[in-house]
């Protein structure tokens, strides 16, 4: 019992060493405004939504529509992919991330604080966004 318990820690220390990815790619996120300040907008949940190009909070999994735009976009914050808006709520994903006029790019200070999720339809009872946020985890 002692011996299967070591052998499993063992395969799960490899596990998470081999694994990094799924818990919101923190490299990822400093390659977008405010990618560390996403507001979670799951209703009565509050705090923060880490994983911002997946359907679920920590990340990992199928990507969002902003995750998918941000992948067609290098994985870099690009005029085109702020004046975009990927989760079809009305508001551009500059809007969205704090970055008003388009202008960040890694490693300055936002223009000012995320108002909402780039990649999650907001707010998430309109009716428009239902189908859009159909595979949104909000447990
Ligand atoms: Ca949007």
């Amino acid at each position: 019992m002692e011996e299967q318990r070591k052998i499993f820690s063992g395969v799960l220390f490899v596990i998470v060493m081999i694994c990094p990815s799924g818990f919101g790619h923190p490299g990822y996120r400093l390659k977008i405004p405010n990618g560390l300040n996403v507001p979670n907008p799951c209703f009565n949940v509050g705090g923060l939504w880490n994983g911002v190009g997946h359907n679920i909070e920590i990340g990992g999994g199928a990507l969002n529509p902003f995750g998918k735009d941000f992948l067609d976009a290098n994985g870099t914050w690009t005029q085109e992919l702020c004046m975009t808006d990927s989760d079809s709520d009305g508001k551009i994903n500059g809007l969205e991330l704090g970055d008003f006029n388009c202008t960040w790019f890694e490693g300055q200070p936002p223009m000012g604080d995320a108002t909402g999720h780039p990649g999650i339809c907001e707010p998430m009872d309109d009716p428009k966004c239902i189908e859009i946020n159909k595979d949104v985890s909000c447990r």
